[in-house]
């Protein structure tokens, strides 16, 4: 087999990267976890009860205020993001048609030409028809040496529909963040991701976004899920890679005595127009421009627009 130079490239970054001290990526094609879609709790694991307080003072506004500790009962969660295997799983067993499929397309992002990007605001978003789960980048594009990635144009929807077949949920915003702060409350949660000597501990951007991405994380674009070591609880990938839904709605900061609209939350689901919460920012995200690699951060997405940047998460609760 003939290797061109760029392929050998990678390779030599791949293994500087996975020689630097991090955990090493599987590199396998989207194995399902033990026990899929048989037994209750495959692939995921038990995080425990406890306080958490959610937001932080040193974030985006929608951040603060750092509130009151809660309490989250223990649940189950899914070691990682959802690959494209699992996904494929379950669009074989129930013949799920996306909501990107019925729509002719998704937003998927593109490092736009710096004309582009003079031209038009937020010029590495384009609605590329035909893109869908199955063709992230379009229909040109498809899965092989992506299964073992995170499943991305999917809508909240979908997210529910793969969870309920499993008779799970989506998190809560509260579970999540008790999930990724794993106990801590300490500054280093708002920091970049990165060990003691800098390097990166998650699949996000280094370099200036949207024109240069430096990978020094191993990775521009998506990586296979797993690959960054786990948090103190057995958690993969909840900073990084992929944004996860979240089931809640955003109804704005984090402020106890806002009156906010209470209508919003009358199914604890989405109501037509309104938006929902994602977490733990993804592979976009940047120190430069989306610092939104940290637990405590939030954004508001439109629940039925499937992008190439966001995924999700199953948890049970017992
Ligand atoms: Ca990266």
């Amino acid at each position: 087999m003939k290797l061109s130079l760029g392929w050998f490239m990678a390779g030599v970054a791949a293994l500087m990267w996975m020689g630097s001290g991090q955990a090493a990526c599987r590199a396998d094609l989207g194995e399902l976890p033990k026990g899929f879609a048989k037994q209750a709790h495959a692939g995921q694991v038990l995080v425990p009860a406890g306080w958490v307080r959610l937001g932080t003072e040193d974030g985006y506004p929608d951040e603060r205020p750092a509130a009151e500790p809660v309490h989250v009962k223990a649940f189950w969660m899914d070691r990682t993001e959802v690959t494209n295997a699992q996904f494929a799983a379950f669009v074989k067993a129930t013949g799920h048609v996306t909501d990107a499929e019925k729509q002719g397309g998704g937003a998927v992002f593109e490092v736009p030409t710096p004309d582009a990007l003079r031209e038009r605001p937020l010029a590495w978003w384009r609605f590329v028809s035909g893109a869908n789960w199955r063709h992230p980048k379009g229909p040109d594009s498809d899965l092989r040496g992506h299964w073992a990635e995170p499943v991305v144009l999917v809508t909240q929807a979908d997210a529910l529909a793969y969870a309920h077949w499993l008779g799970r949920d989506l998190p809560t915003e509260a579970e999540w963040e008790h999930a990724a702060k794993a106990g801590r409350d300490d500054r280093r949660l708002d920091a970049a991701p990165t060990d003691p000597r800098g390097q990166p501990t998650a699949n996000y951007w280094q370099g200036s976004f949207p024109l240069n991405d430096l990978a020094q994380d191993g990775f521009a674009g998506l990586a296979p899920v797993g690959c960054y070591a786990a948090n103190r609880w057995g958690l993969h990938d909840l900073i990084g890679n992929a944004w996860e839904w979240t089931r809640d709605v955003h109804t704005g900061p984090h402020q106890s005595h806002a009156n906010g609209d209470p209508s919003l939350l009358r199914t604890g689901l989405a109501k037509q127009g309104a938006r929902v919460v994602i977490k733990g920012g993804s592979f976009l995200c940047s120190p430069d421009y989306c610092v939104r690699y940290r637990a405590s951060a939030r954004e508001a997405q439109e629940p039925d627009l499937a992008t190439s940047h966001v995924g999700f998460r199953t948890v049970s609760r017992p």
